[in-house]
């Protein structure tokens, strides 16, 4: 298997970077690191960035193109980062036969996406982690920052660390001389008033059941619904948090560090049981019901709740 740098070199044609829909900071950033080695690419984003990865676009002039039909005709291969499941690139459909490299960090899914070459570290707090040891020597100082703030990110302060990642931030820091809190500015950007108070909406009309020991919380929000969940997580077992998005229901799952069963997989069979997709991290995951909205939020609790029942009686 070669390295990172021997693959990057191999790449030939136009390249299109795909980050997964509604593309995260470490979904952006890692495109970028990748868009900034090769010479003919470009970052195509596909349905939404989230607002703090806006944000940090504009900051650092991360130039992406939002995706648009038949755009992807234009290239000749892919690059596809922070994610290996069709569901959260579903842009791919066509061109899979295309993708030359796959760099991820999540937990493995039944609709895998095939790559010629594939750097995937389940371990990683954050996909620009492995692109950080690979090309560690190769990157500039801004980059290293980027890198950074993107581990800050992709693991809501570190409620998620390795060893190994405390290491490689402290080396980043030492190096480049940053601030913990000027990178945590990056990472979690200050919201508008409007999004401030719709966050505040939707944890005034939370609601929870118990199932045997565990609190789990719920809610909806046309704001980030990961970034809510992952605040209800600090006092509750289980959170999730629904929000209506164009292509259906979608919900992020959170849990607390006492919390012992994979999320993953809980939001796989949730959302099948709704003939929708569900993947993600053990303790940070996502769900997407097609066609759906706020009116079968009860039922993904009901569904939710049984399968905790079960869970906690096993
Ligand atoms: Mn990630």
């Amino acid at each position: 298997m070669p390295n990172l740098r021997e693959v990057l070199n191999s790449l030939e044609g136009r390249i299109a970077i795909l980050p997964h829909r509604h593309a995260d900071i470490d979904a952006l950033v890692s495109a970028f690191l990748i868009y900034n080695r090769i010479e003919n690419s470009e970052i195509i984003v596909f349905q939404d960035m989230n607002f703090s990865a806006k944000s940090l676009a504009s900051k650092f002039n991360i130039p992406y193109t939002e995706f648009s039909d038949s755009i992807l005709e234009g290239f000749d291969g892919f690059v596809v980062v922070d994610t290996s499941t069709k569901e959260m690139l579903r842009i791919l459909e066509g061109f899979e036969n295309k993708v030359r490299l796959l760099i991820d960090h999540h937990e493995e899914s039944p609709s895998k996406i095939s790559s010629e070459y594939y750097f995937i570290d389940r371990e990683a707090i954050a996909t620009v982690e492995i692109i950080y040891r690979e090309l560690k020597e190769e990157l500039t100082p801004v980059e290293k920052k980027l890198v950074a703030v993107a581990m800050l990110s992709d693991s809501f302060r570190f409620k998620r660390l390795t060893r190994r990642a405390t290491k490689l931030f402290y080396e980043i820091l030492e190096s480049t001389g940053e601030e913990y809190e000027e990178l945590l500015k990056l990472a979690f950007p200050n919201k508008p008033v409007e999004e401030k108070i719709a966050t505040i909406n939707s944890i005034a009309s939370l609601n929870y059941v118990v199932v045997g020991d565990w609190v789990v919380s719920y809610t909806t929000t046309k704001n980030s619904n990961g970034e809510i969940a992952g605040i209800l997580a600090s006092f509750c077992d289980v959170a999730i948090v629904f929000k209506k998005r164009e292509e259906g229901l979608g919900a992020s799952l959170r849990c607390n560090e006492f919390f012992d069963y994979p999320l993953n997989n809980i939001a796989k069979e949730l959302a099948s049981s709704f003939g929708g997709a569900g993947g993600g991290h053990k303790k940070a995951s996502g769900i997407i019901i097609p066609n759906a909205d706020e009116r079968i939020v009860g039922k993904v609790v009901e569904k939710l709740v049984e399968i905790l029942d079960r869970i906690s009686k096993s």
